[in-house]
């Protein structure tokens, strides 16, 4: 997968994509991620990314032209019509349609992904009517810029992406995929502090530890994020129990 990133910083990018999962990747050759900064595509000595709105109003919008010229230079790379034609455009703003798993699933069978970090006050609305093929938010609050949201698009979506989390990991078991959360993990030592690790968990009995699991998911998701379990596959019995329980028990667990 190739991921172009429009930005005014693309510094800001540097240290997340040097580290972890996304390393990796890149050094697999698994992902390619391609940062241009929108000034590089300005044309005045000053590189003037930027300019006053029309009709006045308080700070600053991203001027059209340097974003047409950066999209149509990442294009004119692209030598098959199919692939042009259905390449997102994603414009990063709180505007955008609210950021999920699914999206990121959605959004992780595409070869290739441009992203634009909108800044200041707003982008000039040209921008968003005839070339943004997609807006996304990745929550109910503001931020000062487009790039830690996409920052976080990208984490979301490359980790979907066939090899990049190695075989141990299946992001098929991640919570938001199943639709319950994770349940609670352990490690050595056996007794911390007078804190014993549940003892199933030391068992050795694998369809007991199993089961356990699934029960600590259900009773934490019932707690925490009842909203989730309607798209959770549960079975009857697993409905019955949660009924139960929210019905009994309003403390989060
Ligand atoms: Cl994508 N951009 C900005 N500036 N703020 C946000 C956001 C995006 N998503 C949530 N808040």
């Amino acid at each position: 997968m190739r991921i172009d990133v429009l930005t005014l910083f693309p510094e800001m990018f540097q240290v997340p994509f040097s580290f972890g999962i996304f390393k990796r990747a890149i050094d697999h050759k698994l992902i390619s991620i391609n940062l241009h900064n929108i000034r590089d595509y300005t044309h005045d000595k000053h590189h003037t990314a930027d300019d006053y709105p029309y009709g006045g109003g308080s700070g600053m919008v991203l001027k059209p032209e340097p974003i047409f010229e950066a999209i149509e230079a990442i294009k004119s790379e692209i030598h098959f019509e199919e692939e042009k034609n259905t390449l997102p455009i994603i414009l990063l703003t709180p505007q955008g349609r609210l950021f999920s798993q699914q999206i990121a699933l959605e959004l992780s069978g595409y070869s290739h992904l441009i992203l634009i970090c909108g800044h200041y006050e707003g982008i000039d609305e040209r921008v968003r009517e005839h070339l943004v093929t997609d807006e996304i938010s990745i929550g109910d609050y503001v931020l000062s810029g487009g790039e830690l949201a996409a920052m976080v698009l990208v984490d979301a979506v490359v980790r979907l992406v066939p090899g990049v989390l190695g075989s141990a990991a299946s992001p098929i078991d991640d919570s938001h995929t199943t639709g319950l959360l994770e349940y609670p993990q352990y490690t050595r030592p056996p007794v911390y502090r007078e804190w014993a690790v549940p003892e199933v968990l030391l068992s050795g009995n694998h369809a007991q530890i199993a089961k356990w699991h699934r029960e600590q998911s259900i009773i934490r998701t019932a707690g925490r994020r009842p909203e989730l379990l309607n798209k959770a596959n549960l079975s009857l019995e697993e409905r019955q129990k949660i009924d139960r329980l929210l019905g009994k028990q309003s403390k989060v667990v």
